[in-house]
């Protein structure tokens, strides 16, 4: 293996990795910062920093990092069989399992799961199977999928189209044809004068409303995360999603939880549909499936659509050459294993994540944060210039963006969504390290708040 400087590498990169989600003009100027190993809740890069990971990666690697039966299950997969595909009536032993270990743990009505590499494209396969169902059963037209303002749904045509996010939808003509989006049930910002229970319900009912203004004979399906994860840590009221599955089941709509960030734990439960009882008809699944070890990502579907497949007959003409891979699919296997058998999920909903709750509540207290909130593993901070107003700093999100440099600063790594800091650390997250976390945290605001004082 070559070795290289720091700067040898910047260089590197900046004439030839094209990056996601990135500035370029500003990425040539500041250059990477270029991570090169990771243990536990901890990641180091080339300077020498370590950084305490608060964002799980990239809000995946649910069992932490450094854990080596995954590499182990990788290497002997390779070696027995290191590709082949699932076109055609063939199958392998580790998608087979998988598929299985996935109906074991999934809501009781989901029993089949469809394999790709990532959210995006699951979400593209949501967007193509939920249109097939309704076509195969004579409703060709039965073709709008209704999804929401500042959703995530990821990066492809569908997904981005599906997501609720206007900058991705000003670049290259999106959403595609036949995709709605209603109102967000984002409280703190959107409330208004409305209790948390009438706007739980207004925001619901947007739902309603859609269906009917376009017609329910018109509507394939609604796709939502049960707690938006990039949008900023959105948790919806209570009484939300019981309002969500009312109206879906009483016009036919089949429902998409979109559970690539709040599966395999993150809520204290095994996926978000468990902790607010939103009784899926389709789930999406990827990072926390495989902790982020692999690509992969799947569909998992409810016997109600199996059933109309398996009837129907017919080709689905989809399908991608690494669905159900099988070293991803090994990886992923193990990694619900460990989680299963180390009650990783059970352990932390019993001993951590409560007390996770009480110390983000806790930077609620700091003068520069509006409001603190959470569920499970998840967190989100909302910074503010007054927390009376709720008045920001700046439109652009500045506020977000100097926290974070702070963060990175004092080694942790707490991403910002504008002005929202977002928290996601590992399932496997001490009471200890939790503290660490909160001091590293509030240091940060700390710095933030004199720095954005200043530029006032
Ligand atoms: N659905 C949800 C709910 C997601 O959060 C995707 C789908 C797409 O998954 P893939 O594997 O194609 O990325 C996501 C991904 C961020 C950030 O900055 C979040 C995601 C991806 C990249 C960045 O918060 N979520």
């Amino acid at each position: 293996m070559r070795t290289y400087h720091t700067a040898q590498l910047r260089e590197l990169d900046a004439k030839h990795y094209m990056h996601p989600f990135t500035d370029h003009k500003g990425m040539r100027e500041n250059g990477a910062r270029i991570i090169t190993g990771a243990e536990n809740i901890y990641i180091y890069d080339s300077d020498g920093n370590k950084y305490l990971d608060a964002m799980s990666g990239l809000w995946c690697v649910n069992i932490g990092y450094g854990r080596t039966e995954l590499a182990e299950v990788a290497k002997l997969q390779m070696e027995q069989l290191p590709y082949y595909n699932s076109f055609f009536q063939t199958a392998q032993l580790p998608a087979v399992e998988l598929a299985e270990a996935l109906a074991e743990i999934a809501p009781t009505q989901m029993n089949r799961t469809f394999f790709g590499c990532s959210g995006s494209d699951g979400n593209d396969t949501v967007v193509r199977l939920v249109r097939y169902f309704w076509e195969i059963q004579g409703q060709e037209n039965r073709n709008i999928i209704i999804s929401r303002n500042n959703a995530y749904h990821g990066s492809t045509m569908a997904g981005a189209s599906l997501g609720g996010m206007k900058a991705m939808h000003a670049q290259g003509g999106l959403p595609i044809a036949n995709i709605e989006h209603i109102d967000q049930p984002y409280f703190y910002a959107e409330g208004g004068d409305l209790s948390l229970e009438e706007f739980g319900l207004q925001r619901a009912q947007a739902l309603e409303q859609r269906i009917l203004e376009v017609r329910p004979d018109r509507v394939a399906a609604f796709i939502a995360e049960p707690i938006q994860g990039a949008g900023g840590v959105i948790i919806p009221p209570d009484n939300y999603w019981p309002e969500i599955n009312r109206i879906c089941k009483k016009y036919d709509v089949l429902l998409c939880a979109d559970e690539v960030i709040c599966g395999f734990g993150r809520t204290g439960e095994w996926f978000g549909s468990d902790t607010f009882n939103i009784e899926a008809d389709v789930m999406t699944l990827a990072k926390g499936l495989s902790s982020g070890y692999q690509t992969i990502g799947a569909v998992m579907v409810a016997d109600k659509i199996t059933a109309v497949l398996d009837s129907k007959g017919g080709e689905f003409a989809h399908g991608y050459t690494y669905s159900g891979h099988p070293v991803a699919c090994a990886v992923a296997l193990r990694n619900i294993q460990i989680l299963r058998d180390e009650q990783i999920i059970e352990r932390a909903r019993d001993n951590t994540m409560d007390y996770f709750q009480s110390r983000v509540s806790a930077l609620g207290e700091h003068p520069l944060v509006g409001e603190a909130r959470g569920t499970g593993f998840l967190g989100g901070l909302e910074l503010v210039a007054d927390k009376d107003t709720k008045q920001k700093f700046d439109e652009d999100g500045g506020a977000g963006t100097v926290c974070r440099k702070m963060c990175l600063n004092n080694g942790l790594v707490m991403r910002s969504v504008g002005d929202i800091m977002v928290i996601c650390p590992p399932l496997i997250i001490t009471r200890e390290q939790i503290d660490e976390f909160y001091h590293l945290a509030w240091a940060s605001l700390d710095q933030s708040l004199a720095s954005l004082k200043i530029a006032e």
